[in-house]
C-alpha cells in the first residue's frame, strides 16, 4: 500500500505579506497543486504582533527579527497545511534558498525574489517545526482530512 505514513507527512506554508501584493497566490498554489501534494488547511488574515513573534522565535536574538515581525504582522498572508510524500524537504526546494538571489531560477525565491527580507514565502524546515508551526497557526478542527481522487494516480 503506498498510502504509507510517509505520505501523510505536513507542511506549514505560508505566503507572506509581499507574495499577496505581488498578486502570487494563485501562481504558489499552483505550484503545490500540480506537483501532487494535497491542500489540507488554508486561511487569509492579518497576523498580530504575538503571532508573528512567535513564528519566528527562533530569530529573536538577531538584528533582522524587530523588522521581520513587523514586516509578517503587516500582513495580509496566507497560511496553508500541504500533505504528501516528502512536502517538507520538497517543498523547501521548490521554495528555494533563504536568499532569493542564491535560489536557482525554477524556484519560488529564484523566479519571483530579489531581498532576503521580502522573500515571499515561508515552509517549514523540519518535522519539528512543521508540528509546532501548524499547531501555531491552525486548530485542530481547521484541518480536513479526505482522500483526493487524484491521489492515486500520484502515488
Ligand atoms: P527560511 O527558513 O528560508 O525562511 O529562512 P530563515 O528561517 O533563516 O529566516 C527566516 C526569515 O528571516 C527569512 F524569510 C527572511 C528573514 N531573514 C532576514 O531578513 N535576514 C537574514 O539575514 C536572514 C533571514
Amino acid at each position: 500500500e503506498v498510502y504509507a505514513s510517509s505520505v501523510q507527512e505536513k507542511s506549514f506554508i505560508m505566503i507572506k505579506p509581499d507574495g499577496i501584493h505581488r498578486g502570487l497566490i494563485a501562481d504558489i498554489i499552483k505550484r503545490f497543486e500540480a506537483k501532487g501534494y494535497k491542500l489540507v488547511a488554508i486561511k487569509v488574515m492579518v497576523p498580530s504582533k504575538d503571532l508573528a513573534s512567535k513564528h519566528y522565535e527562533e530569530h529573536a536574538q538577531r538584528p533582522f527579527y524587530p523588522g521581520l515581525v513587523t514586516f509578517l504582522s503587516s500582513g495580509p498572508v496566507v497560511a496553508m497545511v500541504w500533505e504528501g510524500k516528502d512536502v517538507i524537504k520538497y517543498g523547501r526546494k521548490m521554495i528555494g534558498a533563504t536568499n532569493p538571489l542564491a535560489s536557482t531560477p525554477g524556484t519560488i525565491r529564484g523566479d519571483y525574489g530579489i531581498d532576503v527580507g521580502r522573500n515571499i514565502i515561508h515552509g517549514s524546515d523540519s518535522v519539528e517545526s512543521a508540528q509546532r508551526e501548524i499547531a501555531l497557526w491552525f486548530g485542530a478542527g481547521e484541518l480536513a482530512e479526505y482522500d483526493l481522487a487524484m491521489g492515486k494516480w500520484v502515488y
